[in-house]
């Protein structure tokens, strides 16, 4: 069996999560379960980032312990994934023994072979980036280039230092040797998505990688330097160990299974970090580097991109449960609609700005509509005509050959998008077949072959419109994990949906010829209300 490892950035916890970290977070499950769905062995793995002196400084703001701080907001993060569905098979803490264990010993390592050595190291430094930050790369006013019109701090302090620069070469040779072998071929990913990315990222390195300091020595929240406890470990170096060592690196079962990691899933801002920095460290300490890393745009609101430091921010639950009451669809309904929207409005790599009367129009447009009432009328006449049995399959004429052929040709499509992760293709894919039942349901018109006195035919018609409705369910689950569950009930097949796979869409007329459907209410009732204001802003 073939493995898949995804990640997401680990979350600082010096505040409750928001609906940045959800899109990430999302993306990556929705990768997690397509992959699932294809019959690979998948680990997806999510956590928080604990040390550092941002949490540190946000507890002490609060007055409360730094271990207690954590244990609080990182308890937020695992309640919110909660609610909107996250299957990870893993969630790491960077303040674990199990990963401060392994954190350590990478750092010893590279200190050992002398790749680590003391210095001192000064800078401007932005506390909400924990990261250092150059002449060039300041914004106006030496601010912080990620988060506008916050200033800089001068820092100089005793620091351990790591030879970056000594591995310049490698990774140009690495990420060319990733771009030549996926040209080759198509399955191979090239080290750094997507490309805008990818330039921004070869330009910062050719422009000359200097040695990074890696430690701290004026506070003491972090993972201490093994080989002298004045020091705590950089919290980039600390968090970024954290890939490996959710695994059980360097012994650990899963480590074997999994890794090398297919991709890294982050935030443009964090970029470097995940596509320098940690192949870097990886490849000194003898370790295989990650086959990917993929930068994703920013989530805007009014083109402010959604920050706590910012001061921008959308709870996600609390705007699932206001599109349920607006809706008066079912809580888990409305999470299945924003996990739609947000991957189906935003190309995947793009900036994007946040619009709730966007998400309303998807809403109704697509998933009421397109997907839900297609369900209801081919149901309704399901009951009527054929008590509530699901009629004979019948012989192939008309429109049914294009309706098969549309739902194979997908069916077998949108992994390949998953790869890419082009969520926005994929599911632009899988609307071809709702599409095409929706215009076959009403050029076949199995009302009119009622008329007809040809009830066979209506009966085939309706066969094959639930059988489109059978294989977009199985391929929109990983999107929609809740309503394509009640899809599926109400389609009354009797093998759970959770046990298919993509081999289960790609077979045409899988759905069961007389089984007994049940019809229910509307699983996305449309949304009549004119949009309110987003939810949850905070002064801009
Ligand atoms: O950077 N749009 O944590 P963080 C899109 N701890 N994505 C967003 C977003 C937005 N407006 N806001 C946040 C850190 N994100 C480090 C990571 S990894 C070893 C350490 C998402 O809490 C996006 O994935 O600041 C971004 O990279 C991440 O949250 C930053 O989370």
């Amino acid at each position: 069996m073939k493995s898949y490892y995804i990640t997401t950035p680990i979350y600082y916890v010096n505040d409750v999560p928001h609906i940045g970290h959800a899109y990430t977070t999302i993306a990556a499950d929705v990768a997690a379960r397509l992959k699932r769905l294809a019959g690979y062995d998948v680990f997806f793995l999510t956590g928080t980032d604990e040390h550092g002196i941002k949490n540190l400084r946000t507890a002490e703001e609060h007055g409360v312990a730094p271990q207690a701080w954590v244990d609080r907001v990182s308890g937020e993060f695992r309640r919110l994934w909660e609610v909107l569905h996250i299957s990870h098979d893993d969630f790491i803490r960077t303040t674990e023994p199990r990963h401060k264990q392994v954190a350590a010993q990478i750092f010893q390592r590279l200190y050992d072979q002398g790749d680590i050595y003391l210095g001192t190291y000064e800078g401007w430094y932005c506390t909400a980036c924990e990261t250092f930050y150059t002449e060039s790369e300041f914004a106006e006013g030496r601010t912080c280039p990620v988060h506008a019109g916050r200033p800089l701090e001068w820092l100089a302090e005793e620091s351990y230092l790591f030879r970056l620069s000594k591995y310049q070469d490698w990774l140009l040779r690495h990420i060319e040797q990733s771009e030549a072998a996926a040209a080759a071929d198509g399955s191979a990913p090239p080290a750094i998505a997507p490309l805008s990315q990818r330039n921004e990222v070869v330009a910062f390195i050719k422009s000359g990688l200097r040695d990074i300091a890696v430690s701290r020595s004026t506070f003491t929240w972090g993972v201490p330097v093994p080989f002298d406890p004045r020091h705590v470990i950089y919290v980039w170096i600390d968090a970024l160990t954290n890939y490996i060592s959710a695994l059980g690196y360097p012994d650990g079962e899963r480590f074997q299974r999994f890794w090398p990691a297919d991709v890294h899933l982050v935030g443009r801002e964090i970029v470097r970090f995940h596509a320098v920095i940690w192949p870097i460290i990886l490849h000194a300490a003898g370790i295989e580097v990650p086959q990917q890393t993929f930068a994703h745009g920013w989530l805007t609101f009014g083109g402010q991109r959604f920050s706590k430091s910012l001061g921008v921010v959308i709870d996600p639950a609390a705007l699932s449960r206001e599109i349920a009451a607006e809706s008066g669809a079912d809580p888990d309904v409305a999470v299945d609609a924003l996990r739609y929207f947000l991957l189906r409005e935003i190309p995947f790599g793009a900036d994007g700005d946040f619009n709730k009367p966007a998400l309303i129009h998807r809403f109704n447009a697509d998933l009421a509509n397109d997907y839900g009432n297609l369900l209801n009328r081919t149901l309704a006449l399901v009951n009527r005509h054929f008590g509530g049995q699901v009629p004979a399959r019948g012989s192939e004429e008309g429109g049914d050959a294009l309706l098969r052929q549309t739902a194979a040709q997908v069916a077998g499509s949108v992994e390949p998008f998953i790869d890419r992760l082009d969520f926005r293709a994929a599911l632009d894919e899988i609307w071809k077949i709702l599409s095409a039942a929706n215009k076959y349901l009403d050029e076949e018109a199995p009302w009119r072959s009622l008329r007809e006195g040809k009830p066979e035919r209506a009966g085939a018609i309706l066969y094959n419109t639930l059988e489109a409705v059978r294989v977009a369910s199985i391929l929109l689950s990983p999107w929609l994990v809740t309503a394509t569950a009640r899809a599926w009930e109400q389609l009354g097949i009797p093998a759970p949906l959770a046990t298919q796979r993509l081999s289960d869409a790609a077979r045409w007329r899988g759905l069961p010829a007389g089984g007994r459907v049940r019809p229910g209410t509307p699983i996305f009732p449309r949304i009549e209300r004119p949009a309110a204001a987003a939810p949850g802003r905070s002064g801009g």
